[in-house]
C-alpha cells in the first residue's frame, strides 16, 4: 500500500453511542479520502489478532472484549502524509491528554474505549489495511 494510506476504525463506543457519522465528516472534511469502507465486527480471535502485539501489556484481555462487544467501521483513508495526519487528528491515546477538537477529545470515553484507530506507521497501515480488505475492496 502506497505511503499516502493510512488504516483506520471507528471502535465500538463511538458506533453505540451514534458517532459514526460526525467522526466520518470530520475526517473527510481534513481532507481524507475514503477508498475502502465497511461496516463489519471483530471476532475475539480476530481482535486478539488484530492487536497480537499488545498481548504482554496488563489491558490486553479488556482491549480484545472491548474490540469485540460490537460492529465497528473499519476503513483505508488517503491524503499525503496519511498516517501523520491521521494520528495528529485523533489525538492521544488517552482522551485526558487529546488536544482539543481531536476525535478523541470529542468522542473517546477514557484510555481503553478511544473512540477510534489509527495506525502508527506506513508498514503497519499496510498490514492492518490487509487484514480488514482484499485487494478489490479498495478503490
Ligand atoms: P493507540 O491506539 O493510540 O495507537 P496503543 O497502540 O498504545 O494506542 O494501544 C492500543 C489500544 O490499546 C488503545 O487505543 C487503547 C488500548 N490501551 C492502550 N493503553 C491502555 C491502557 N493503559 N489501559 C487500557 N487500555 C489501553
Ligand atoms: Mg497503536
Amino acid at each position: 500500500m502506497a505511503s499516502h494510506r493510512t488504516f483506520t476504525m471507528i471502535k465500538p463506543d463511538a458506533v453505540e453511542a451514534g458517532h459514526i457519522g460526525n467522526i466520518l465528516k470530520q475526517i473527510t472534511d481534513s481532507g481524507f479520502k475514503i477508498v475502502a469502507m465497511k461496516f463489519t465486527r471483530l471476532s475475539k480471535q480476530k481482535a486478539g489478532e488484530f492487536y497480537a502485539v499488545h498481548q504482554e501489556r496488563p489491558f490486553y484481555q479488556e482491549l480484545v472484549d472491548f474490540m469485540s462487544r460490537g460492529p465497528i467501521v473499519a476503513a483505508i483513508l488517503e491524503k499525503e502524509n496519511a498516517v501523520e495526519e491521521l494520528r495528529k487528528l485523533i489525538g492521544a491515546t488517552n482522551p485526558a491528554n487529546a488536544e482539543p477538537g481531536t476525535i478523541r477529545a470529542l468522542y473517546a470515553k477514557n484510555v481503553g474505549e478511544n473512540a477510534v484507530h489509527g495506525s502508527d506507521s506506513d508498514e503497519n497501515a499496510a498490514i492492518e489495511a490487509s487484514f480488514h480488505f482484499a485487494g478489490v475492496e479498495i478503490f
